[in-house]
Formats: structure tokens, C-alpha cells, sequence
């Protein structure tokens, strides 16, 4: 039986979904407590999932309003496990999953006080990086040693990607600009709790000073990432001392950080505890738009860059061949926040009929979505009338028959939705229906939306949730160096694991998937050698992070 293991919103939609070919008829609910049944009624028809083939009844008890603890049974079936309906069933997952970034820190110790089981010396100071051959300039010949401190680990291994940091810092500067009220007491235990900025903020400043230290001073252009030659070991933080590198300066990270840092601007704006940091962004922003208008096809190739220099660089790639989209990205934040219509002269804002999902690689939504958000404060630009349109379109699109499939759910309409990180496009899915809806005020969106995380959090055919730390049967064995390497036997909590993905790419390093995981919406291994499915990252998080904030804020005020 599979459902969303922490539960349920009293006015929401409650679905689970029971695989099974046995001729049964019916479902209850038992409260906890005292086994009292307090709900009956009888499962769907029989349908196939569409991928994995497998027969699955849909039992509906959206009408079952009461706050409380319960199970789902079916007779002959069985029992699913406890859940709960209450109006902020969400708020504990929502804040671990922003506490997650805070166990991603570099160059800090996290102490016991604050990241409790999972405490830890710091790692990776970063304060003795070397310029790397690709990334000299006249200001920093190769060699040169810089400082590039704090920062969040991209993921399972120890690197700091810029281009990955771009859309993880967007999306949660948009979770800021669209539910600060929420975001403003969300207390994350950190060690900036006392001071006077949110915690959330706080997080995020973590991340944004080490993005700054990796523009170069002398042009502008911003390091593609600050990484070891090759991945580091199954160790903790502490224990890894390679020598760490700036590499090559390139258009898609440079678009990138003047995205964020255009964004961070006009969000920090307001916080006079941080004398000057709007300004340093914004002017950071538009040093590196004039960059990437000068070098506007500065592609990041790591096999040619290993061919020409030394040391060879085989940790993650991020490299992007279409640059369209940062380049659009980057005008709308600029543009917002400057409101210079230059930055929107010079890009094309919508160079054909596509609003493709966000990610890494695919940034131009996170474009759309600021100049929507903005729309009435944004004096006309050629297009202006086409943002919402786009927007919408997407969502409806992603919509369409949704109620209808299986496991009623927006996420897995068709097997491309399971890539490398699956769970981000749930995620990422759930925020364009969230857009939507604040565009048209429309519910239906919103009940889109926490389908997906629905399926997140356990409603889906590998009966997992996928966030560590939390529901009955989560995602135990990450591929993340500190939860491998700790010693603790459960990983560090509030990280969203990859998810399906039949790319299966950890095979050739020795993975073994059992069988039954053949279908796309199957091909998950809780296992830590599976970076292909059960890395942690990031970009990952932070839509998670934004889609749990949205919804909260939405059901439980
Ligand atoms: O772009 C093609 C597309 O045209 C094609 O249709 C599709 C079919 O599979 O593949 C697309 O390329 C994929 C690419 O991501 C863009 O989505 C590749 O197959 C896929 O292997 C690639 O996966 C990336 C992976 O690194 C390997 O490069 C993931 O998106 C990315 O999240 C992941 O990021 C890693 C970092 O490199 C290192 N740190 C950990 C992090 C998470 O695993
Ligand atoms: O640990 C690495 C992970 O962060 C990356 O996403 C993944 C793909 O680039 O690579 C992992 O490192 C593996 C490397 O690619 C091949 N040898 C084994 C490494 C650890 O499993």
C-alpha cells in the first residue's frame, strides 16, 4: 500500500494506492489509538501503472477530515503504514529539508549542538585553491592561490559547481520571494539562529558569499567550480585534503551566478543588518553579464580542457551547450531588478514555442517566473504579455490527465520524467503548478502540485520516500560521503535522494540492481554505490525545499 508516509492536509486530496490482483472490493481506516475504525469505502477499479505494468486500486478518503494518527487496511491485502492527517503535516519535512543544505556546509565544523547525530569537524577550508591552467588571466595566471570558503557541497561528493549552485540559489531565492511570511519563522536550528535575519536567509548566505569569491576580479568572468582533481574518497570532510581548483571561466556558470546575484540583490535589499551586500551582488551581477555579453559562447568542455591542460579534471561536468536559456535567466533577473531595459534588448526572451521543465542544464522558467512574479511592478517589455501565458501553458500541459493515470499523479505521465535526479522533475513539476495556481488563484494546480509530493514522500512503485530521516521505509543508504563515511547508521536527515533513473550509470562502477527494477519507474537501488539513483544533490533539494514551503504555506496557513 502505498501512500505518503508523513501523511495528510485535513482539506487536501487523500489517495493510496494498493498494488494487488486479488478481487477485493474495500478499504478502511483504523485510528492508531484504539483500532477504531473511522472510515470505510471501496477501492477503484484495477488499473495497470503505465510503466512498471503493475495492477493498482486507488482507495480515495480525501472525504476523512479528522486530524489524527491512522492505517489503511485492506482485508486480504494488508496494512499500510501509519500516517497522519493533520493542518502542518508537513512543517517538520519542510524544515528538515531546508536544515539540509546547512549539513552540506564546507569549511565549517557543524557541531552536535546544531546538526545533533550527524556532528562533524570541518572539511575542505578552501583558502589555498589554485588557479587551475584553464582558468588563468591576466589578474590570476595559472597557479595563483585564492580564497573560496564556504560554500554547500554539491551533493554526495565534495565539489562546488557553480552552474548546479545557480539553480539551487534560484529556486530558493524564489521560495523566499514567494513565502517569506512562512520562510521568516521557519527556525532551522543553525548557528546564526540569534541574529536578526531569517534562518533561511541565513542558509542561503552560506552558499551566495562562496559564489562571490568565485568571480575574477580582473574581467568579471566567473569559475565554472572550485573542485579536487578527481572525487574524493568514501571519507568525511575532515579527512580529505586533496589539492582543490578554480576551473575555467565559462558562460553558462558566469550567466548563472549574474542571475543569482541580480536576484540576491533585490531580495537582500531590504535586510540593513547586511550594510552593502545588495549593492557588492548586484554590481557582481552586472560585472559577469558584461563578461558573458563579451565571451557569449564559452562553453565548459572538460575532455577538451583535459586534453590542453594538467592536472586532468574528472569530477562533475555540468557542462551545457545551450546557453539560451542562462542567457534569458539572466536578463530577467537583471532586468527586475534593475528595470533597465537594455538587458531585455539584448536577449531573446522567447526564441521559440518551448517552456521546458528547470534544470540544471535548462534555466529559462526560473526567467519566466521572476518577470510573472514581478509583472505588476515591471514597466512594459516587449513580450511582457507572453510570461503568464507560458507559464500556465506548461502547467496545463503537465495537468492533463493526471487524476486519471494510476497512481494519479502529475509526475511519470510519460518514462522521460525519469532522468538522472527523477525526483527534482517531481519536484520541479510541483513548482510550475504552484506558479500557476498564483497566477490564476485555480486549486486545481495546487492539488497537482501535492500529488507530486505525494509521490515524494512514498506514494510511488518503489514504495520508497525518498527524503532521508523521514516516513516508515525511506531511503536508508544514500550515495553521500558523510551519511557512507560517519559511522552513524542513519543518514544525515532532510536530503532528497535522486530517485528512479534507467540510466542505471553506477552499473558499470560495480552496482547491482535486483530484479523488478527493469521499468523506469523502478530503476531505484537504496543502495550508497547508486549515484545513478540514490545521490543526494543539491538542485534536488532545493525544489523540494520550495514545493514543501508553498504548500504549507498554502493548507496550513
Ligand atoms: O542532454 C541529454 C538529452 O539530450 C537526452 O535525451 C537524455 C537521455 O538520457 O540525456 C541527456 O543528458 C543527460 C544529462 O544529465 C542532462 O540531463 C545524461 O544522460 C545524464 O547522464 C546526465 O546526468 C547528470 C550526471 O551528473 C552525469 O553528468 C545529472 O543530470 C547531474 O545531476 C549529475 O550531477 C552530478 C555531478 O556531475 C557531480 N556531483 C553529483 C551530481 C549528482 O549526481
Ligand atoms: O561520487 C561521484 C558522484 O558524486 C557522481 O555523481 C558520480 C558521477 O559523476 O561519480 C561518483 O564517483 C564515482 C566515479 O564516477 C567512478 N568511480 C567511482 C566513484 C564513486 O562511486
Amino acid at each position: 500500500i502505498r501512500l505518503n508516509q508523513m501523511g495528510f492536509y485535513p482539506a487536501a486530496p487523500k489517495v493510496a494506492i494498493v498494488v494487488t490482483s486479488k478481487p477485493v472490493a474495500s478499504f478502511y481506516i483504523v485510528r492508531l489509538r484504539d483500532e477504531a475504525k473511522v472510515f470505510e469505502s471501496s477501492l477503484a477499479a484495477t488499473r495497470p501503472t503505465e510503466l512498471s505494468k503493475e495492477p493498482t486500486r486507488a482507495a480515495d478518503f480525501t472525504t476523512f477530515q479528522t486530524p489524527g494518527t491512522y492505517r489503511l487496511i485492506v482485508p486480504g491485502v494488508g496494512t499500510s503504514y501509519a500516517f497522519t492527517i493533520a493542518a502542518d503535516v508537513h512543517r517538520s519535512l519542510t524544515r528538515a529539508v531546508w536544515k539540509g543544505f546547512y549539513y552540506q556546509r564546507a569549511s565549517i565544523a557543524l557541531p552536535e549542538r546544531y546538526a545533533k547525530a550527524w556532528h562533524r569537524p570541518a572539511g575542505h577550508p578552501d583558502d589555498s585553491v589554485v588557479v587551475h591552467p584553464s582558468a588563468a588571466s591576466p589578474a590570476r595566471p595559472a597557479g595563483t592561490v585564492i580564497r573560496s570558503p564556504r560554500g554547500w557541497y554539491d551533493a554526495g561528493d565534495y565539489n562546488k559547481y557553480i552552474v548546479n549552485s545557480g539553480i539551487t540559489m534560484g529556486t530558493l531565492l524564489s521560495a523566499y520571494e514567494d513565502y517569506a511570511a512562512l520562510l521568516d519563522i521557519l527556525a532551522l536550528d543553525i548557528p546564526e539562529q540569534a541574529n536578526t535575519l531569517p534562518d533561511a536567509l541565513d542558509e542561503i548566505l552560506w552558499n551566495l558569499r562562496w559564489m562571490l569569491t568565485m568571480q575574477d576580479p580582473g574581467d568579471g568572468g566567473v569559475y565554472h567550480k572550485l573542485t579536487n582533481a578527481k572525487f574524493d574518497g568514501m571519507i568525511m570532510p575532515g579527512a580529505a585534503h586533496a589539492p582543490r581548483y578554480v576551473v575555467q571561466k565559462g558562460t553558462a556558470a558566469t550567466l548563472d551566478f549574474a542571475a543569482v546575484m541580480a536576484q540576491a540583490s533585490r531580495v537582500l535589499r531590504p535586510f540593513k543588518q547586511l550594510p552593502g551586500l545588495a549593492d557588492s551582488c548586484l554590481q557582481a551581477a552586472e560585472q559577469a553579464w558584461q563578461w558573458a555579453q563579451q565571451h557569449p559562447r564559452e562553453i565548459y568542455d572538460q575532455a577538451a580542457i583535459n586534453n590542453r591542460f594538467d592536472p586532468d579534471i574528472t569530477t562533475g561536468g555540468y557542462g551545457d551547450r545551450d546557453l539560451t536559456d542562462e542567457f534569458i535567466w539572466a536578463a530577467a533577473e537583471l532586468y527586475t531588478t534593475t528595470q533597465q531595459l537594455e538587458y531585455i534588448q539584448l536577449t531573446r526572451l522567447f526564441p521559440d514555442r518551448k517552456n521546458p521543465l528547470p534544470s540544471w542544464g535548462q534555466v529559462r522558467l526560473l526567467g519566466y517566473y521572476t518577470l510573472a512574479r514581478h509583472a505588476q511592478r515591471l514597466p512594459a517589455y516587449p513580450g511582457k504579455e507572453n510570461v503568464n501565458a507560458r507559464i500556465i501553458k506548461l502547467a496545463d500541459e503537465l495537468l492533463r490527465n493526471y487524476d486519471h493515470r494510476s497512481y494519479r499523479m502529475v509526475m511519470g505521465a510519460t518514462a522521460k520524467d525519469y532522468i538522472w535526479g527523477s525526483s527534482s522533475v517531481a519536484a520541479n513539476q510541483g513548482i510550475a503548478l504552484i506558479q500557476a495556481y498564483r497566477l490564476t488563484q485555480d486549486q486545481k494546480y495546487i492539488a497537482a502540485a501535492l500529488s507530486n509530493l505525494d509521490y515524494l514522500l512514498g506514494r510511488n512503485s518503489t514504495g520508497y520516500c525518498f527524503v532521508t530521516g523521514f516516513g516508515s521505509h525511506s531511503t536508508q543508504h544514500p550515495h553521500h560521503r558523510p551519511s557512507i563515511a560517519d559511522g552513524i547508521r542513519p543518514p544525515v536527515p532532510g536530503l532528497l535522494a535522486g530517485g528512479p533513473n534507467p540510466g542505471k550509470q553506477d552499473k558499470a562502477d560495480g552496482c547491482t540492481y535486483g530484479p523488478g527494477t527493469e521499468a523506469p519507474d523502478k530503476a531505484y537501488l537504496d543502495h550508497d554505490c547508486s549515484y545513478a539513483s540514490n545521490e543526494i544533490a543539491i538542485n534536488w533539494n532545493a525544489p523540494l525545499a520550495y514545493l514543501a514551503v508553498a504548500l504549507e504555506a498554502y493548507y496550513a496557513g
